[in-house]
């Protein structure tokens, strides 16, 4: 089933489930190579969430700013390719929602334990605002809140589970968003700990 958020916003209710034994095996290597770490905003604070990423890019931030770079900054090596489960995952998703032809180059995965947020925020260092954001969320339940185009605009809380995708973009590309503290609890699959995958568009 299916959830509309908005015109080009929408939830796909267990879509990535039928690709979660590829999503763990995927994050495992990932992570051999780029391991989880929590970056440090331009303002000098540690982010609640940790991050890694696979693809052509990464996302990174640090005391000069938020950026995309080709190479892990921590190990200096090219980022983990995206695995091509990854890949169908988001291109399958993105088309069930009216995107044809989706070409991530960019896979952020963001680890949560319990208390992690993500505050509201607009996702704006991708030279694409169009294409769309495919969001994968694995483990533990969160309250994702979906907001407006500016700041202070109302926001809806919408539960993600276990394998909830959710695609935005186009007209609805630059929402703000941002992710309630997790609640203390233990997965069957991934134990204490939620991970999202977001799909993106660099270049
Ligand atoms: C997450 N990640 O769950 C979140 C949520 C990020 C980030 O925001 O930048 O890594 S996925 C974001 C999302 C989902 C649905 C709609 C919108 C954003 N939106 O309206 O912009 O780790
Ligand atoms: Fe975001």
């Amino acid at each position: 089933t299916r959830t509309e958020l908005a015109a080009q916003a929408c939830v796909l209710h267990g879509f990535a489930l039928a690709f979660k034994d590829a999503l763990l095996a995927g994050i495992e290597t990932i992570t051999g190579n780029a391991p989880f770490r929590h970056l440090v905003t331009p303002g000098g604070h540690v982010m609640q969430v940790a991050m890694t990423n696979c693809g052509h890019f990464g996302w990174v931030s640090d005391r000069r700013g938020y950026r995309y770079e080709g190479h892990d900054p921590q190990t200096g090596l090219p980022w983990p390719a995206l695995p091509e489960a990854f890949l169908q995952l988001a291109n399958a998703a993105a088309a069930a929602a009216g995107f044809a032809n989706y070409r991530p180059d960019a896979c952020l995965i963001n680890r949560y334990v319990a208390g992690t947020r993500l505050s509201l925020h607009q996702d704006r260092d991708e030279d694409d605002r169009v294409a769309p954001i495919v969001s994968v969320s694995l483990g533990l339940p969160a309250t994702f809140l979906f907001g407006g185009f500016a700041r202070g605009d109302k926001t809806v809380r919408v539960p993600l589970l276990h394998g909830d995708v959710v695609v935005w973009g186009g007209v609805d590309r630059m929402r703000f968003h941002g992710v309630l503290p997790i609640q203390p609890g233990r997965h069957a699959v991934l134990g204490e700990q939620r991970i999202n995958l977001t799909f993106r568009k660099v270049r």
